[in-house]
């Protein structure tokens, strides 16, 4: 089991699907560990997006992610970063998948209705920088034996 980082932006937050994409997330079979809803500091949106800086998109990215409320998720599951990125979809809503977040929700690339960690060292570090642990629930889902299947420690 790992866990990932997500936050639902301020557009998904405003277009009123926060329950919709918090549903997909419980029916894939992840958990919720942590969840709150803020605004974002500056200093907090720099930090989390300080592998963009210097991109042509990037003070508009900042100015985006601290224009409304924010509901950042911290996540659970098996492979949860890589399994998140996947139901989340590309980074351009208009190409992203149908059955994906992006892909059903949006049309936008900056309004892109979520974020997701995009490694696993990511979601460490981004967890870390915006949830404090004792903010961070323990496993709670009951259902994991028909959620996942070993066999010889192997999932199948
Ligand atoms: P992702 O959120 O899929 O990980 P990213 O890390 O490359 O995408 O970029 C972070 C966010 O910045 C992305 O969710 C939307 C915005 N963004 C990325 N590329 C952009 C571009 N070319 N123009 C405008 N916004 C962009
Ligand atoms: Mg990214």
């Amino acid at each position: 089991m790992k866990t990932t980082l997500l936050i639902l932006k301020p557009d998904c937050v405003a277009r009123g699907y926060i329950g919709e994409i918090i549903t997909r997330l419980e029916k894939k079979g992840l958990s919720v560990l942590a969840m709150k809803m803020i605004m974002v500091s500056q200093e907090l949106a720099e930090q989390h997006y300080a592998e963009h800086k210097g991109k042509p998109f990037y003070a508009s990215l900042i100015k985006f992610i601290t224009s409304g409320p924010v509901v950042p998720l911290v996540i659970e599951g098996m492979n949860a970063p890589q399994v998140c990125r996947t139901i989340i979809g590309a980074t351009r809503c208009a190409e992203a998948e149908p059955g994906t977040i992006r892909g059903d929700l949006g049309m936008s690339c900056r309004f892109n209705l979520i974020h997701g960690s995009d490694s696993d060292e990511s979601a460490e570090r981004e967890i870390a920088l915006w949830f404090k642990p004792e903010e961070i629930m323990q496993t709670y889902r009951d259902d994991y034996h028909w959620l996942h299947d070993f066999e010889d420690g192997r999932p199948v």
